[in-house]
């Protein structure tokens, strides 16, 4: 079976990774995750302590060569996520920096590091063997378990399997032109598929490289976009703040005008925003559409017309259709008969694990439900024009369940009643709003507190950014919350 880094597997002394000063050749990530894997082979699953980190990388790598399906775990997780993910998936190993300070759900499994300290790289990384490695593991192995949000209760651990993540890279490869001279910026967090999938593990199997950022800042992207990278891969949150600051900044506007490919997914990018980048550079962004469940769906193509407001045309490889509330395709390519994407192919994901009704009810004769609402323009384009389920929450890019936050702020001793919603915001796409009865009117828990409750119950990106109080929630006869009537 090819290997799945043919890069590795030949040791090409090309860069392959760099976090700030740390940096890794193909050959030398060959060494060094070659080493690791012989460590966490044979283990069940593990968990990588998914930092913005060459670590992270390095673990993610290591666990791929030795077949060990890998659960990526927030960071910033709070207790009640980190708890639920850790039992749900139940990793017998975890893999961090040398430096992590582990809570405790997870100091209780055996730690391996990722790597010895920076100063060490990568001088004393252990020569790579490859003894004791089991063969290249079938296609339909798990990969990757990666937690998603659903509308209501906690995430689920969406399992992938290797040809999932072979087939979304290479039909990836064929859309965008990717190849070993291509050299990624990005500064996407690397405990979800955009990060992890696209923007580490998509350079790796071309033999390219990446170069992170840590985190995001437009100083960074312009500085590489200068200095010989050739693509940047961000969410519309971040191509919002490139829209407001490149009319004023030259630097910036050259620095994109130079890149190859500057690519925006997660969410929809506003026309606006297409239209500022495209007015200050001469440079258009393209838009894919994907989704945790299904890695990559669509995509402009690199040799196709960009086209702002669309996602562009289904992958190759990847069957995709609408169909109408009574569940009938749509044959119509008229810009203007909207229905439910639904996808089936090599790309999409097994199984929720431990899920199984949750799987199948995913399911309709074997295509993928993705809950989202799109228009097909006469040449095939796509158009995303909503979501079907108004609980799913979109913020910086990150998918949120309204549930999930719901059950975290009734947990507050403050809080009598919650209703959670999606408000459109200019920088997240969306913001998440708390819409809360208190349990003592004269003495509500304030916003910031609220907001550090649900952050240290569930992520930070889960806060909301507004909380308003009632008096009572909007209720239906049935005592249903009527969410639509809280923003009249
Ligand atoms: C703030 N912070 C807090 C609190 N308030 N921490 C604890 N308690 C609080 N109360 C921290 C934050 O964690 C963060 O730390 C810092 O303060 C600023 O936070 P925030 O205001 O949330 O930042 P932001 O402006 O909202 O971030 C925007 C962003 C981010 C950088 C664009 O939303 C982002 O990285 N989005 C990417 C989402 C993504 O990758 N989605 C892919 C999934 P610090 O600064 O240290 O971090 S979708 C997917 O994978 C599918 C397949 C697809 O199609 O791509
Ligand atoms: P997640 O479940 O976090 O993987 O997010 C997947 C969802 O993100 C999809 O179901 C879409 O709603 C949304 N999404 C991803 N890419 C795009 C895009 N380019 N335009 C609009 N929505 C997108």
């Amino acid at each position: 079976m090819s290997p799945f880094f043919p890069a590795l597997a030949a040791r090409a002394d090309r860069p392959a990774l760099r976090f700030g000063d740390r940096t890794l050749t193909h050959a030398e990530l060959a060494d060094a995750a070659g080493s690791l894997a012989a460590r966490i082979a044979g283990a069940r699953r593990v968990a990588v302590w998914a930092t913005p980190t060459l670590d992270t990388a390095v673990a993610v790598v290591a666990a791929l060569l030795a077949g060990v399906p890998v659960v990526p775990v927030n960071p910033r997780s709070g207790e009640r996520e980190l708890a639920h993910v850790v039992a749900d998936s139940a990793p017998t190993l975890v893999v961090a920096g040398q430096d992590a300070v582990l809570p405790p759900a997870l100091a209780a499994l055996e730690r391996l590091d990722a790597l010895g300290p920076s100063a060490a790289l990568p001088a004393q990384l252990p020569a790579g063997h490859r003894t004791g490695l089991p063969p290249e593991p079938s296609p339909e192995s798990p990969a990757l378990i990666v937690y998603t949000s659903g509308t209501t209760g906690p995430p689920k651990g969406a399992v992938l399997p290797r040809r999932a993540l072979t087939a979304t890279l290479d039909a990836l490869e064929d859309a965008w032109q990717w190849t070993a001279d291509d050299v990624l910026v990005h500064a996407l967090p690397l405990f979800h598929v955009h990060g992890l999938i696209l923007g580490i593990l998509g350079p790796l199997r071309r033999g390219g490289s990446v170069r992170h950022l840590g985190r995001f800042d437009i100083e960074g992207v312009a500085r590489e976009l200068s200095s010989g990278a050739t693509m940047f891969f961000g969410v519309p949150t971040m191509y919002h703040r490139v829209a407001e600051a490149v009319a004023d900044d030259p630097g910036l506007a050259k620095a994109l005008a130079g890149a190859r490919l500057l690519v925006s997914g997660s969410a929809a990018l506003p026309v606006r925003d297409h239209r500022r980048i495209a007015a200050a550079t001469g440079r258009r962004v393209i838009e894919r559409y994907g989704m945790t469940e299904t890695l990559m769906n669509t995509s402009v193509r690199a040799d196709g017309e960009p086209r702002a407001g669309t996602v562009g045309v289904p992958l190759r490889g990847v069957e995709l259709r609408l169909v109408d509330e009574s569940g009938d395709p749509i044959e119509a390519y008229d810009g203007e008969t909207a229905g439910e994407i639904q996808v089936r192919g090599p790309n999409l994901f097994t199984e929720y694990l431990n899920r199984p009704d949750a799987t199948e009810a995913a399911f309709t004769e074997g295509w993928f439900r993705t809950g989202d609402m799109a228009i097909r323009d006469p040449d095939g384009y796509l158009r995303i024009v909503g979501r079907k389920a108004t609980d799913l929450i979109k913020s910086g890019g990150y998918k949120i369940g309204a549930g999930e936050i719901e059950n975290a702020l009734l947990d507050h001793p403050g809080v009598r009643e919650a209703a959670v919603t999606g408000e459109p915001d200019a920088d997240l796409g969306e913001r998440i709003v708390a819409w809360i009865v208190p349990a003592r009117p004269d003495d509500p828990p304030s916003a910031e507190e609220l907001a550090d409750h649900v952050a240290a119950q569930l992520a930070a990106h889960k806060r909301p950014r507004a909380v308003r109080y009632l008096d009572a929630l909007p209720r239906n006869d049935m005592g249903k919350i009527m969410k639509r009537a809280l923003h009249d």
